[in-house]
């Protein structure tokens, strides 16, 4: 059966065409003459650099790693040589001769891609057979990230950590956890306990949309990560070259803050945890003393995060309740400011200088480039290109994440019997085609775009198996948009490597949307 099914595997990857069906497609794909044969007695050999790739075959091949510097001349060997000729530590070189399958990596993280490239060539799960080939391969974009949000529907630690697995498979680096909003706030902070205490539970979520008149479901949601859990988490992503960015909202995306602590806020109305979606009124003041809070939780986010980035929202800031608050007038007039924009303004730049001066890179939503801030804050571009082109050219750098490419939570085909979304229309192929660099830019200001991102909003998305249903495969047409050299893309060919993807997912239990074709 096993032998049957590789002759299978192998004569379908001669079936399409020379090049080795490999997602998000490599550089470049030579192939070379025979196959590889995996025999009884061989090794596979991992040198002290290539711990976790060994580790990624080990579980993907159901074979045992040998570390050892040796080099052997037959079996599958993993070895980091800084020296390879890629141009950064996550690019590797694959050569499959008859008897050796060698992978190189420039540094740990291309070791690490190598085997996640073998493990496509050998979709089984067993070692196996492969054809002769020689891969390069390095990535387009140094961002190339999956946004998860866990505070509109709490997604348990088991999914994370798988959601972070299927990133890590199409060679993603960064996950966004999304942890605070109106609707939940999902992270321990010791130094303030009703953040979850209170903000983690809401009494009932709407049902559907705003129908009128609008309904609730009566049942309360709840949950949140304990800092054990971050850790976990962390340390997970770690070892799978993948940076966790937490997400804590402000000012606005705040009322389940403002719940459990109400002095924060500008009104004295009693709010409860949202029971429902959309732009939200209630958002942080900006006395000092909440200032000093929102410096307090980034400090313990800080200490649970080890990566570069914190990303702080900034989206969707009604400024009503700004100007309706003597308070904030006050403050205004005592900042020598006349706009209430730029109360966000000074906010995020304080967040920002708070973040640097702590050896972090704040990043925040587009609309943060509205009240003003530093050239160190990075931008994500949501609201279509604009804001990324815009920050690209004040010198920011950019992540690009637009609603017309990049948003998940939309629709993915017309068929009237998709589950409820939040609306939109996004299908695989308009995200496949998505250019991360917008021609506005000039090639000096196009190094800005650090990369894109994929968001999974989940007010639509109550399970995280929904949530697998509406990410693929439009996240794997995303992770070719970030890896590949855009002269190396083809939608056509992507369809055609697709099935290797589906067998992997099919093998983990992934619900991915099986019609997209
Ligand atoms: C806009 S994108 C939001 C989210 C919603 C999403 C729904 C962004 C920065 N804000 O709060 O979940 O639309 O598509």
């Amino acid at each position: 059966m096993r032998t049957l099914f590789s002759i299978l595997a192998v004569a379908a990857c001669a079936a399409w065409g020379q090049e080795a069906a490999v997602i998000p497609r490599p550089v470049s794909v030579t192939s070379g003459t025979g196959v590889f044969h995996w025999k009884p007695g061989m090794k596979l050999a991992v040198d002290a650099g290539s711990a976790q790739a060994g580790r990624v075959l080990e579980a993907g091949l159901n074979l045992k790693a040998e570390a050892t510097a040796a080099k052997p001349a037959a079996g599958i060997r993993v070895t980091v040589d800084p020296a390879l000729a890629v141009p950064s530590g996550e690019g590797y070189t694959l050569d499959v001769t008859p008897s050796l399958i060698s992978i190189r990596g420039k540094g740990p993280a291309g070791a690490f891609y190598g085997a996640q490239t073998l493990l496509q060539l050998m979709p089984s799960g067993q070692a196996s057979e492969v054809r002769a080939v020689r891969i390069k391969d390095y990535p387009r974009f140094v961002w190339r990230g999956l946004m998860l949000d866990t505070a509109r529907h709490f997604l348990p630690k088991p999914a994370v950590l798988k959601f972070i697995d299927l990133a890590a498979m199409q060679k993603m680096n960064v996950v966004q956890l999304h942890l605070t909003d109106d609707q939940g706030w999902r992270i321990e902070i010791r130094k303030y306990p009703l953040l979850t205490g209170v903000g983690s539970m809401r009494k009932q979520t709407l049902i559907g949309h705003e129908e009128k008149p609008k309904g609730f479901d009566g049942k309360p949601h709840g949950g949140f990560y304990s800092q054990a859990d971050i850790a976990e988490m962390v340390q997970y992503a770690r070892e799978r070259f993948v940076e966790l960015v937490p997400e804590i909202e402000m000012p606005g995306h705040a009322q389940a803050a403002l719940a459990a602590y109400p002095e924060l806020g500008n009104t004295s109305q009693k709010l409860e945890v949202f029971t429902q979606w959309g732009v939200n009124p209630n958002v942080f003041n900006v006395e000092e003393r909440t200032i000093l809070f929102l410096q307090d939780v980034l400090t313990e986010v800080m200490q649970m995060f080890p990566g570069k980035f914190i990303h702080v929202g900034g989206d969707e800031v009604p400024l009503d309740q700004w100007k309706a608050s003597p308070a904030a007038q006050a403050r205004m007039k005592q900042l020598g400011l006349t706009k209430e924009v730029q109360l966000h303004g000074y906010l995020m730049r304080r967040m920002d200088q708070f973040l640097t001066q702590h050896g972090r890179r704040m990043v925040g939503w587009d609309e943060i480039l509205e009240g003003g801030v530093d050239q160190s804050a990075t931008v994500m571009s949501w609201r279509g290109n604009k804001g990324g082109i815009e920050a690209a050219k004040m010198g920011h750098d950019v992540v690009m994440a637009p609603t017309t490419h990049t948003y998940f939570d939309y629709y993915q085909t017309k068929s009237p019997s998709e589950p409820l979304a939040i609306g939109g229309f996004l299908p695989l192929e308009t995200v496949y085609g998505f250019e991360p660099v917008p021609p506005e830019l000039t090639a000096e200001q196009g190094k800005h775009v650090l990369g894109t991102q994929g968001q999974a909003w989940s007010e639509y998305m109550p399970v995280a198996s929904h949530m697998e249903y509406m990410l693929f495969p439009r996240l794997t047409a995303l992770a070719e948009v970030a890896w590949t050299p855009a002269a190396r893309k083809n939608y056509a060919d992507f369809q055609k490597r697709l099935p290797v993807m589906e067998q992997r997912w099919k093998a983990m239990g992934v619900n991915y949307h099986p019609s997209q074709k």
